[in-house]
């Protein structure tokens, strides 16, 4: 063989070592062997490909770092470190869990009927439900849960002071089309000596987020300091600090929305659809619709690309579809934190709504502060 091959054969080699001992991502490999293949090949060592390896994915923080360092920061912290470890554990059983129902059985309804919100529940739904209970439960930390799959809250024996709210399978009306679908919660403090499931507004919430189950399944968390995200390494179980200190631009060009049910909604807003679309909105921007019929999914391309997801009221559902305790309020927590808005109509905060029971729906207009301004002029 000629030494430039041989080079080429050693330095793949390399790779494939390097790969095994150390899940270097082939592609990684792969790119590093195909510039090497070139006219003057350079020859590496394992330890170049560790190097570089490390320093771009292996050093990145993971979210358990990061809750750690919140916690040396502030020891009152502590619980609330316990509640991610428990959460992100979760979120890893149902990013499991979706990424296999198609092919263990776990699509389509469970045949229990409709839940409390008159909605029949997926297999997936009820396992999800099941996983969130569970590793929230065993934190030790929580008092109460409230959940969308629970008909009425849950009383844990445990002495935490915590509430926990949460839609286990946000979306899961797609689950059988593979469409992206998400965990939302909201944590809530003040649970001590309570004998009752205590309803508060959004802005008491001490922690929100979401988990998006997708290409990559994405944890997008507050805990009052800004909004940030972490993907989830599926060779290492970790999620990693990807997205941190999120801001959602101030305007967007995108709405999002069920269009369908403009007949049934207040008139003004088939007013304000017809301008943005036509490129007379204040922005003077021509708008464009994207719809993907799950919140996570349709919120988490808001948050990123800026633009406006809304629900609003309509004749079937006169107080909007959304929740207001593990939908609206948690998300509303996490946009404002990215320096966009939530409300519910012309001035009015999602996160001041005094809830007066678990289930309660709200209609929402979440995203870039301006879009949301704007919209609501038109209720
Ligand atoms: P789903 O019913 O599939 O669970 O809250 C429920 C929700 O999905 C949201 O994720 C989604 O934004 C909305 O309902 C979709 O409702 P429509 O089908 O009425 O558009």
């Amino acid at each position: 063989m000629r030494r430039a091959t041989l080079s080429v054969v050693y330095l793949g080699a390399c790779m494939v070592v390097a790969a095994a001992m150390h899940s270097v991502p082939t592609s990684i490999a792969g790119s590093m062997r195909l510039r090497g293949a070139g006219a003057e090949i350079k020859r590496m060592t394992s330890q170049d490909v560790i190097a570089v390896y490390s320093k771009k994915d292996r050093l990145r923080e993971t979210l358990s770092d990061w809750m750690r360092h919140k916690t040396l920061d502030d020891p009152a912290m502590a619980e609330l470190e316990q509640i991610f470890h428990g959460i992100q554990s979760a979120c890893r059983s149902i990013a499991d869990m979706v990424g296999k129902s198609g092919i263990q059985d776990m699509t389509g309804f469970a045949g229990t009927g409709e839940n409390v919100q008159g909605e029949e529940q997926k297999k997936l739904d009820i396992l999800s439900n099941d996983v969130f209970k569970d590793k929230l439960k065993k934190t030790g930390c929580i008092a109460f849960l409230g959940s969308e799959e629970e008909d009425k809250a849950i009383a844990l024996k445990g002495k935490g002071d915590y509430v926990a709210v949460f839609d286990p399978l946000d979306g899961s009306s797609n689950i059988d089309a593979a469409i992206s679908v998400g965990t939302i919660f909201g944590i809530y403090k003040g649970a001590q000596g309570k004998d009752e499931f205590p309803l508060q507004c959004g802005k008491e919430q001490v922690a929100a987020g979401y988990c998006m189950y997708s290409t990559c399944t994405i944890l997008m968390i507050t805990v009052g300091d800004g909004a940030h995200g972490f993907t989830l390494d599926s060779s290492t179980g970790e999620f990693v600090l990807t997205h941190p200190d999120v801001k959602i631009p101030k305007r967007g060009k995108i709405y999002s929305t069920n269009q369908g049910n403009v007949p049934s909604w207040p008139a003004g807003l088939k007013t304000y659809f017809e301008k943005v679309s036509m490129g007379d909105g204040e922005s003077k921007a021509k708008y464009s619709l994207r719809y993907i019929g799950s919140m996570v999914g349709d919120l988490h391309r808001t948050l990123l690309y800026g633009g406006l997801f809304l629900y609003p009221q309509d004749a079937k559902n006169p107080n909007g579809k959304l929740r207001l305790l593990y939908e609206a309020s948690p998300m509303a927590f996490l946009v404002e934190q990215a320096g966009g808005s939530a409300l519910l109509g012309p001035g009015q905060t999602i996160m001041d709504v005094k809830p007066s029971e678990l289930h309660q729906r709200v209609p929402i207009y979440i995203g870039s502060k301006e879009d949301v301004e704007e919209v609501t002029k038109y209720l």
